[in-house]
């Protein structure tokens, strides 16, 4: 198991997030990074590395290049607009409204924008480039032939979209990745989501490529953000019919029931082709997760990576989700030992 890891990830560290009506510290802080990279050593995983310096070259095939121009500038748009605060989406462009660019800097926020949750910042979108090249050095990773890399991407990648941040998330980690194994070769991936919450910019990026299998497991968007995609009807279109597959579930969802989607969807990538897996790895399905409402133990997360491993697949993780309590770090480890048993 190869780990990708930057030190700049701490260039993204927000002082204020929305949440429940208050701008609070955010549940997506550096200390997750530090936290995960720390547990993952102490586990015995010692080979890490920082990634290489990849331009945007793979980002810009799942991603609006537009919407990659605007996180570059938006910032010091935001700063020359003479704002005081943290960039905040407030107005958005919803049913019946115009999806031109507005010019001004809160109007495009907006248009970019899928959740108020997530402030961005100085350094917010440097941070979101070395995350993402954590990423493209793990999909390197396998494509030199090897079985396992583990990227530690931070910020999370799984919210964004093709032209859309939010829920922490500006650059799709995985989706770049699965991109970066398709250029090297691969015919057929699939993205495997077990975060806590549902992969809406990840399947928004190929919903109608019938490349990248995309699975989601997670929390019933009927109850849990991001509120508006995850369904179980939600197959892809066009060319990516039968592509994508949602399992949502309800509050309380123990592993039991869990791991039994884990088990379908693991067999409809092996059913699709797909020659690499890219896990866009949350552990916020952890009971104690401050955010999220599942019953996952820490013991449970080893058997993910095993039944993962068992796919026979080559696997590069990225890291998505998971706050608050020391034991992040420890199921990511565990993760990790799984897949490598
Ligand atoms: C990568 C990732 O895990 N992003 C998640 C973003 C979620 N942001 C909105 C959180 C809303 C949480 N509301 C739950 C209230 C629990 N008391
Ligand atoms: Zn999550």
């Amino acid at each position: 198991m190869r780990v990708i890891y930057s030190e700049d990830h701490k260039l993204r560290d927000a002082r204020t997030e929305l949440h429940a009506g208050q701008l609070v510290t955010p549940f997506e802080a550096p200390f997750r990074a530090e936290w995960i990279l720390a547990a993952v050593k102490e586990a015995g995983f010692a080979d890490v590395v920082a990634p290489d310096a990849h331009g945007l070259e793979t980002a810009r095939k799942v991603h609006d290049p537009a919407y990659l121009d605007f996180l570059a500038t938006v910032w010091d748009r935001w700063v020359a607009a003479g704002f005081e605060g943290e960039a905040i989406a407030n107005s958005f462009p919803v049913r019946r409204t115009s999806q031109r660019v507005p010019d001004n800097i809160v109007g495009a926020i907006g248009h970019y924008a899928n959740a108020a949750d997530t402030s961005i910042t100085k350094g917010s979108y440097e941070a979101a480039i070395a995350s993402m090249r954590c990423a493209i050095t793990g999909a390197d990773w396998l494509n030199a032939g090897n079985r396992f890399a583990f990227a530690l991407c931070r910020p999370p990648g799984h919210h964004a979209g093709i032209d859309l941040f939010g829920g922490y998330c500006f650059i799709n980690n995985a989706g770049v990745a699965a991109q970066r194994l398709i250029d090297h070769g691969a015919k057929k991936v699939a993205v495997l989501d077990v975060d806590f919450h549902h992969g809406n910019g990840t399947q928004d990026l190929f919903y109608y490529r019938g490349d990248v299998f995309t699975a989601s497991l997670h929390g019933d968007p009927q109850f849990a953000f991001p509120y508006f995609l995850g369904h179980a009807d939600e197959e892809g279109e066009g060319q990516g019919t039968g592509s994508n597959r949602n399992y949502p579930m309800p509050p309380h969802t123990s592993w039991q029931v869990w791991s039994s989607a884990l088990a379908d969807a693991l067999a409809r990538i092996r059913a699709f082709g797909a020659e690499a897996i890219v896990v866009a790895l949350g552990v916020d399905t952890f009971e104690r997760d401050p955010i999220s409402f599942f019953q996952l133990k820490s013991e449970d997360f080893i058997r993910m990576g095993e039944m993962i491993s068992a796919a026979g697949l080559p696997v590069v993780t990225c890291m998505e989700g998971g706050y608050g309590v020391p034991e992040i770090g420890l199921n990511v480890a565990n993760v990790l030992e799984g897949l490598e048993a």
